[in-house]
């Protein structure tokens, strides 16, 4: 899943067409190098970020899923938490609603998606965009994110949404500390038996940043060690700014993790994780 962020910081040149144009071209470009998804973005939800109203996110995204639409096959996929601008957008074509507040934050949500039959991605943070970063605090960091997503699945499942549409993603950045990042990433597995694809984010991520004391446009490698251990510890999708690094990383990852094993004198075979 390749990033496409058309929040004016991270795009605008002015005018609204040419912003759309260009990222519709990057969005294309994302495609090219390989991404099966497209995650187009029009609030920012940084820590303490102010909200962007309906009207002002559809300007952005509508015209890019549009555009994306005309020119390419690839699933698109709508990072909103607003059911006015998912109807739009599934409107408009796009496959997926990627919903960081899961189902919380618009009671009207759950039923645009369920009508549209499209799929959902389901993401866990503790609060909201605004106070999610005051001092994280879990008394079972594992057993509070399972039981999140748990219930936020049944809660997609009663709206008429079926199972078998919906992704789940620990969230990772909201409403954690390093250390809770960490250990999501590493214990991806004890999400599994939810029985639903997995979706990671760790891409540039600020503990990638804590980890090696490097700004935004050094966390390249941060970025492909998480996605690498991401995928070996059970992570099916990963959403990534760097479609073509991480993908070439992932390819390697995954031929060694499936080769047969070669069992020992004994005829034992034996991972040590
Ligand atoms: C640099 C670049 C530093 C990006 C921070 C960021 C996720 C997500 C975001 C995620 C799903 C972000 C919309 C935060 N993260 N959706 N969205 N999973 N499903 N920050 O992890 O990328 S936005």
């Amino acid at each position: 899943m390749g990033i496409l962020n058309v929040t004016p910081d991270s795009f605008s040149d002015g005018g609204l067409l040419r912003d759309a144009e260009a990222a519709v071209e990057r969005g294309l470009a994302l495609a090219a190098d390989g991404a099966d998804i497209i995650d187009v973005g029009g609030e920012s939800t940084r820590p303490g970020a102010e909200p962007v109203p309906a009207e002002e996110e559809i300007r952005r995204v509508i015209p890019v899923v549009d555009g994306l639409r005309k020119h390419s096959k690839v699933l698109i996929s709508v990072d909103t938490t607003k059911s006015q601008v998912a109807r739009r957008a599934l409107d408009a074509g796009a496959d997926i609603i990627n919903d960081v507040s899961a189902l919380r934050f618009d009671p009207d949500l759950a039923g645009v998606i369920a009508e549209a039959r499209a799929g959902l991605v389901l993401m866990n943070m503790k609060g909201t965009p605004r106070t999610m970063q005051a001092a994280p605090f879990y008394e079972d960091l594992l057993a509070e994110v399972r039981g999140f997503l748990e219930s936020r699945l049944r809660e997609a499942v009663s709206a008429g949404i079926a199972a078998e549409s919906v992704l789940l993603d620990p969230g990772i950045g909201f409403g954690k500390r390093l250390e809770h990042n960490l250990t999501l990433i590493n214990r991806l597995d004890v999400f599994a038996d939810l029985g639903r694809p997995l979706v990671l984010g760790t891409s540039r991520k600020s503990f990638i940043g804590k980890i090696l004391n490097a700004p935004l446009q050094e966390r390249l490698e941060g970025s492909i060690a998480s996605a690498v251990l991401g995928v070996v510890r059970g992570a099916h999708v990963l959403r990534v700014h760097d479609v073509r690094e991480v993908g070439r990383a992932i390819r390697v990852a995954e031929a060694i993790r499936d080769e047969e094993p070669e069992p020992d004198s004994k005829g034992h075979v034996r991972y040590v994780s």
